[in-house]
């Protein structure tokens, strides 16, 4: 809300404020301002009314929402409410959700909306002219209603298109997300208020991988800059994903019943599988259903080559119970996944089995005075790997499994006051307690190198981390708002005592075992931020972030410095050997943005948002060459993990413009997205792992009634930066050209579309290399790069009711 009539005198009488919230709110207390009052009808695109569409008025200052659901006239009205400014958001599954922020007077007022066939995702990302809760100029939020995006991508690829996001591709569904050059665990992954750690040393199963991509209705990026209160242990910025709010019954039902099944072909790799959501509702009970299945097999590149062990299957099942009345809300989730296979044409070795079990109790509570958010959380995940036919020259003899169990549980706190008309306040607390058993069975007859005991890679790891937070976020008046937090993680890890196969890994596990494994970490963050908005189509935003990441279990405790044993141990899809470092220090970025954003007064016809920033990472947990071996005409590098300061400055930009939007003629837009880097060593000058060459993508989306159309083009450059250390490879440049189309008849909804439509050969950039091929030619000549999946048609088919 903005209250222009209490303007401040000065800065300082400003900061003060923030500094003390506290006295402000028995000052002050609650401003009582007019009573305004919003109805309307809710449209689809062809003037029809929605039945049951979800309508929530948000309240941006303190996250209090208003929820209602048209009637059988498609009508909404929601309760009286104090004049302001609100986030409107209305939702249908099956159609695009909408998004407004609207002003309230004093009054009644009408509002009527028209809700568009959902895009799919191939198209660029439109900047949001929205950012709820005080989240960055830089932040992205893309809603979509459950179902519309079936599971012929992995979650991770819902967020390709945004700005400052680059994908490093891995096993078909442990893609991650690299947010301004960092990835992996120096991104915080948040599934429904949960992270879950790597349970691998090879990171097969990161906390997208246990997400069905149409599960996701809600994904949100922060790259760089991230408000303290959705930060911490990390340092490249947040990705957020939530799956559908609980549904219950609206105003004029007594139940309500709504589901989606979708089912999906590829054709290069064959991918097909069905999803299905569904909920049954009464006004305070909710019960909801959510399944996918997906088999993949391996793609062929442009060449025509196929490109082994990309393969997978998989299945989610998640059960969610809900129930609410005036001002509280729980929600329990439970979830189980399967893999029962999963190639990594990056890796030595292969996944053969992942169970994930999870359980999710959220409790919200509104006290009128503030929201209380907190959510406990528990998952079990069984993980083992083995060396895959594909790979093997030589079958069955080079049989090795390895089996991990990981443990994560933990709670979540946040409480949301809004201190006065000027001031919210965000107060929370977390712990995250990880337990980690690797354990590498031994195989009989290889004495000694496997054999004749187990190899303990991991035994008994834990790392257990509290947090406390505290956040203000204050609307100066029309022009200023601000965001100031600071935060404390502290870690604790410990790893019991190691053993190796046999007596010739004796020297390392005794030298590990006769020193502490006790590391303690007091971990310091602060985010600031300041936004101007100059006119209503102008706004700047500079900002400010020290994040610090403590190392993972591995990074402190891999202890064996064996070729073969170092050789399980990264997930960089780089080939390479990597040892552990018990003198480890946190890394700690140091990050500044700003971020320069215009669009038309009405934020509907054109917007352009370009974000340039810096980051100086002190003690980055780079690596050190311990020694070099050669295989056929290919060299591979032993590294041990070890800290040293690195620099990541780039810019990202996109934008937008419509081209025409009539009733007879539809709307057309053109979207455009780029992303530059570069990233060194500081001490060296070597380029850093996996930073993305320069790329753009552009899109042309037209929709005219129930038809939508889109051709989307991306262009990457050559990667000549690359980490000299790792022998990472260069790739040429390449552009890919993409379609689609679909038609919604209201219950149902056909797609189709191509990716690589001109079937380009091209390597990808942040794919690694393909050691796949290269073991299965005997670990012969020079290995190659990973490359991309070259012309795919896909088709999909929803139905709704
Ligand atoms: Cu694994």
């Amino acid at each position: 809300m903005r209250i222009q009539s209490a303007r401040t005198s000065g800065i300082l009488k400003s900061l003060l404020a923030v500094l003390l919230p506290i006295t402000s709110l028995a000052a002050t207390g609650h401003a009582e301002p007019g009573r305004a009052q919003l109805s309307g009808v809710v449209f689809d695109p062809s003037s029809r009314a929605v039945v049951g569409a979800t309508v929530t008025l948000t309240d941006p200052a303190t996250g209090s929402s208003q929820v209602t659901k048209t009637n059988d006239q498609g009508q909404y009205r929601l309760p009286e409410l104090p004049a302001g400014k609100y986030e409107l958001k209305v939702r249908r599954s099956g159609l695009a959700p909408f998004l407004e922020t609207i002003t309230l007077m004093d009054g009644p007022q009408r509002m009527d909306v028209t809700l568009q066939i959902p895009t799919r995702k191939e198209s660029v990302t439109v900047p949001a002219a929205v950012q709820p809760h005080g989240l960055p100029l830089a932040a992205n939020t893309q809603t979509t209603g459950a179902g519309d995006w079936s599971r012929d991508q992995s979650a991770a690829e819902l967020l390709a298109d945004t700005p400052g996001v680059s994908l490093r591709q891995s096993g078909d569904l442990a893609s991650a997300p690299m947010l301004h050059g960092m990835g992996d665990e120096r991104v915080k992954l948040v599934v429904d208020g949960l992270t879950v750690s790597n349970s691998c040393p090879n990171h097969m199963n990161p906390p997208l991988s246990y997400v069905a991509s149409s599960s996701a209705a809600e994904v949100t990026v922060m790259a760089g800059i991230t408000p303290v209160s959705m930060g911490g242990d990390s340092i490249g910025g947040t990705v957020i994903i939530n799956s559908p709010a609980p549904v219950f019954a609206g105003e004029d039902e007594n139940w309500h019943s709504e589901g989606v099944l979708s089912a999906f072909f590829r054709n290069n790799g064959g991918g097909y599988g069905p999803d299905l959501t569904a909920w049954v509702a009464n006004h305070n009970f909710s019960m909801g259903y959510s399944g996918s299945w997906a088999d993949f097999d391996d793609y062929s590149d442009g060449s025509g080559h196929k490109v082994t062990s990309t393969y997978a299957q998989t299945t989610d099942n998640v059960v969610t119970l809900a129930a609410q009345d005036a001002g509280n809300l729980v929600v329990l989730q439970a979830g189980l996944h399967h893999t029962p296979y999963e190639g990594f044409p990056n890796a030595q070795m292969d996944l053969v089995r992942n169970i994930g079990e999870s359980l999710n109790l959220r409790y919200r509570h509104d006290f009128g005075w503030g929201v209380l958010d907190a959510r406990g959380f528990w998952q079990g995940t069984w993980h083992s790997m083995n060396i895959g036919e594909d790979k093997s020259a030589f079958p069955m003899s080079m049989w090795m499994p390895m089996n991990t169990h990981g443990r994560d549980s933990g709670y979540t706190a946040k409480l949301e006051v809004p201190v006065n008309n000027r001031h919210t306040l965000r107060l929370g607390s977390e712990v995250h307690h990880f337990l980690l058993d690797d354990h590498w069975p031994a195989v009989p007859g290889t004495e000694p190198y496997m054999a004749p005991d187990p190899f303990l890679s991991i035994y008994h790891g834990q790392r257990t981390r509290l947090a406390w937070f505290g956040e203000v976020v204050s609307q100066w008046n029309s022009k200023w708002t601000t965001l100031l937090g600071i935060r404390n993680d502290t870690v604790w890890m410990n790893t019991g005592q190691v053993s190796g196969y046999s007596d010739m890994y004796a020297a390392d596990a005794e030298a590990f075992n006769a020193v502490s494994h006790a590391r303690t970490d007091i971990n310091l963050d602060a985010t600031a931020l300041a936004r101007y908005e100059l006119n209503r189509s102008t706004a700047f935003e500079i900002g400010y972030a020290r994040k610090t990441r403590s190392p993972n279990l591995y990074e402190r405790y891999a202890w064996s410095t064996n070729w073969m044993a170092s050789g399980m141990i990264g997930w960089f899809g780089d080939g390479n050997y990597y040892v552990g470092n018990l003198d480890l220090k946190p890394e700690v970025a140091h990050t500044v943005s700003a971020s320069a954003a215009w669009h038309d007064a009405a934020k509907k016809r054109w917007a352009l948002k370009v974000t340039p920033y810096q980051t100086y990472v002190q003690d980055y947990i780079d690596a050190d060459l311990l020694a070099t071996t050669a295989y056929g005409d290919s060299t591979f590098a032993q590294l041990r993990f070890a800290n040293h300061n690195a620099r990541i400055y780039g810019v990202d930009g996109a934008g937008n413009v419509t081209l025409w939007d009539s009733a007879k003629s539809g709307h057309a837009e053109i979207t455009g997205v780029m992303g530059y880097l570069h990233g060194d060593r500081l001490d060296t000058g070597t380029g850093l792992y996996h930073m993305m060459p320069l790329n753009a993508r552009t899109g042309f989306e037209e929709k005219l009634k129930r038809w939508s159309a889109g051709l989307s083009f991306q262009a990457v450059d050559r990667k000549s930066n690359v980490d000299s250390l790792r022998f990472e490879p260069q790739t040429p440049g390449y552009g890919l050209l993409g379609t689609h189309a679909s038609y919604d008849w209201g219950h149902m909804r056909l797609d189709a579309g191509g990716e690589n439509l001109l079937n380009r050969y091209y390597e990808l950039p942040l794919g690694g290399v393909n050691f796949d091929d290269y073991m299965a030619g005997g670990w012969m000549g020079q290995i190659r790069p990973l490359t991309g999946r070259g012309r795919s048609l896909y088709i999909g088919l929803t139905l709704r009711y």
